[in-house]
């Protein structure tokens, strides 16, 4: 069985020859234009940056390396007897753009349960932080002191050669999604029980999401298990242009490690506007079925979102800066709620879809929003609401184990392709003007 460093050495060199090519052939060749109103309304639309593992497309949604969401899940390996897919199969395809054989999966995923114990000083440190302190800063802080036993660090302080960067990278990346998992696992005792001194112990036998439900106290509903494996699959990528992509390859291009790039993208993660939303989005729905009960009419529910309108807040989980239609994100996870008896019927669960009927339809009335269709925060954290996971300012940790998947993958890469430091041109307003005078 070839192992994901064989895998990614037969690979690079092509991969390296291909963007030689590019550059040799097509170097001088425009992408588009770039207007004023790019410039200062968030750099929409501009083709900016290289990003290889994932392509949004704004009608039909993401694709993984050419393949859509339903095609993965009819590829990608699953756990044994499971229908999910694994998130370590997601990893190893990211990484590599092959789907991994369930030998490759099996030995991937005890790689990186091999990997997913704490240094002693992490421990240290998380469990000293304000029980209140958010879940999202204690992440950051976690994954940043990962950064003491980074190889790439260590390797680039001794002199290592730039063609040896994406090893190290690779080594760094790995430990960095494996020990996520355990990090936000302990967050959670931290944060929410008594404390994380009797976390259950990793079982080497069981994949990344298997044991982070049975430490935080969730193992034993198989239904939990999977959409943890599901939740972790989806979230892992959408190209590199959000927030907390592009934040990793931006801070990876000044050849910060793996553990320090990422921790500055949780940060990004950590905004309302970006992964914070699944949070609020339960926040709404709570408070929304607080006033109207479990079962409100449609006309009550589009009362609900004008009010929430006129009071200036925007919609949690609807909008989107690239989709234009509903997230095939928010389809699969609607699909695994739809799919369970447990889920089906839960009043939470139900109140997404409602609002799903008729928000679409009252955002378009009000004409500010480009996209009035669900982005992937619409459903994930009711799902995680109805297996007992009610601590929803919590909800963004588990986006946050998943991003990691993808945002390293391009950063492996990134060093394989040898990328060089990102420093785009920035101007002030005196000087838009001078030039476009
Ligand atoms: N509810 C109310 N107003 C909205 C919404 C919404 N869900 N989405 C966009 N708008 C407003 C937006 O605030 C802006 O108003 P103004 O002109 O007063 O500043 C206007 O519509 C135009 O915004 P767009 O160009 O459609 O959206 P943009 O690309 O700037 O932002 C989001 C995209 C996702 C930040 C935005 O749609 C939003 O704030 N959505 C709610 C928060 C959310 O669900 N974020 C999660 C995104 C996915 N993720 O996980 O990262
Ligand atoms: C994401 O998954 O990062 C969000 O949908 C936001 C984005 O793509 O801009």
């Amino acid at each position: 069985v070839s192992t994901i460093r064989e895998t990614l050495k037969e690979i690079i060199p092509e991969r390296q020859a291909l963007l030689k090519q590019i550059k040799s052939e097509h170097g001088s060749k425009t992408l588009g234009n770039v207007t004023v109103e790019q410039v200062v309304g968030g750099g929409r639309g501009i083709k900016f940056m290289l990003w290889d593992p994932s392509v949004l497309d704004a009608e039909e949604g993401i694709r993984f390396w050419g393949r859509s969401i339903p095609e993965c899940q009819r590829d990608l390996p699953t756990a044994p007897g499971g229908q999910e897919i694994l998130p370590e199969a997601m990893f190893w395809y990211l990484l590599t753009g092959k789907v991994p054989t369930a030998e490759q999966t099996k030995q991937f995923q005890e790689e990186l349960v091999s990997r997913s114990e704490l240094p002693a000083h992490v421990e240290k440190v998380l469990d000293s932080l304000p029980k209140t302190l958010h879940p999202m800063t204690q992440f950051v802080i976690g994954v940043a002191a990962l950064n003491h036993d980074s190889q790439f660090a260590a390797r680039y302080k001794s002199g290592m050669k730039k063609a040896e960067y994406w090893e190290p990278a690779l080594e760094d990346s790995l430990d960095c999604v494996a020990k996520s998992f355990t990090i936000a696992a302990r967050i959670y005792l931290h944060s929410y029980k008594d404390g994380a001194a009797n976390m259950a112990p990793v079982d080497k036998s069981k994949d990344l999401s298997a044991n982070f439900a049975t430490q935080i106290g969730f193992g034993d509903s198989e239904g939990f298990v999977e959409l943890i494996r599901l939740y972790n699959s989806l979230h892992t990528d959408h190209e590199g242009g959000n927030v907390s992509a592009h934040t990793t390859h931006l801070v990876g291009s000044a050849l910060s490690d793996p553990f320090l790039s990422y921790s500055a993208a949780l940060g990004g993660l950590a905004g309302p506007l970006h992964g914070l939303a699944n949070q609020e989005v339960l926040r709404f729905i709570l408070g929304m079925q607080k006033e109207l009960g479990d079962s409100p009419s449609d006309e009550q529910i589009v009362q609900y979102i004008w009010k929430t309108l006129n009071s200036g807040q925007v919609i949690p989980g609807y909008g989107h800066a690239v989709l234009r239609k509903p997230d095939p994100r928010f389809a699969a996870l609607r699909e695994f709620g739809n799919k369970h008896p447990e889920t089906a019927n839960d009043p939470v669960f139900r109140m997404v879809d409602s609002l799903f009927k008729v928000a679409p339809g009252v955002l378009t009335e009000h004409g500010k929003t480009k996209n009035p269709f669900p982005n992937v925060d619409a459903a994930s954290g009711s799902l995680l609401y109805h297996y007992g996971l009610t601590q929803f300012p919590y909800y963004t940790v588990t986006f946050g184990t998943s991003r990691a998947i993808g945002a390293l993958s391009q950063y492996v890469w990134d060093r394989a392709l040898g990328l060089p430091i990102e420093r785009p041109k920035s101007l002030s307003m005196e000087a838009i003007l001078k030039l476009v005078k």
